[in-house]
């Protein structure tokens, strides 16, 4: 009698056991999944890669100056860079944004010229020949375009 009352205990603990190596596994097939690098190194990651189960590349950052914060992201679509963001003074906004199409070419650029945080020049570009088409700029301040620049007033920054 004693037998079938531990029993149920051996197969709890089995079980447990089971699904602590599953977690082991997951956590193990995470980090596969999302290295990460040491470029200068100083023993601290500056650059972060995450890919799907595929091996597909889902995102990167960068850490480029080594501070400890990303500067640099860029983000996939099946494989294919489809947004890209810099932070150009290193004060954790990402001054520049590229937007891309399904092919990986740029096709807008955003920027934020004032420094605030918000973008406020936005600026079409042609995939094939890589030419500015138009610029827009925000001129409410909700981050949004809402004023097309005339051609050629793209130059004046
Ligand atoms: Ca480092
Ligand atoms: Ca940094
Ligand atoms: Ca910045
Ligand atoms: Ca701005």
């Amino acid at each position: 009698m004693s037998e079938s009352s531990t029993n149920p205990k051996r197969l709890l603990l089995l079980l447990v056991f089971m699904a602590a190596l599953i977690a082991l596994g997951v956590l193990i097939a995470r980090d596969k999944m999302n290295p990460m690098l040491d470029q200068n190194g100083d023993g601290k990651p500056d650059e972060w890669y995450r890919y799907t189960f595929g091996g597909d590349l889902v995102s990167l950052e960068k850490d480029r100056n080594y501070d400890g914060k990303v500067d640099h992201r860029e983000v996939f679509v099946g494989g294919v860079i489809a947004e890209s963001m810099t932070d150009m003074n290193n004060d954790g906004n990402f001054e520049i944004r590229g937007k891309y199409d399904a092919k990986g070419r740029l096709i807008r650029l955003d920027r934020d010229l004032n420094e605030d945080g918000r973008y406020d020049r936005f600026t079409a570009i042609d995939a094939e020949t890589e030419k500015q088409l138009y610029s827009e700029i925000d001129q409410d301040g909700d981050g949004e375009p809402d004023t097309r620049l005339a051609p050629g007033a793209e130059a004046d920054k």
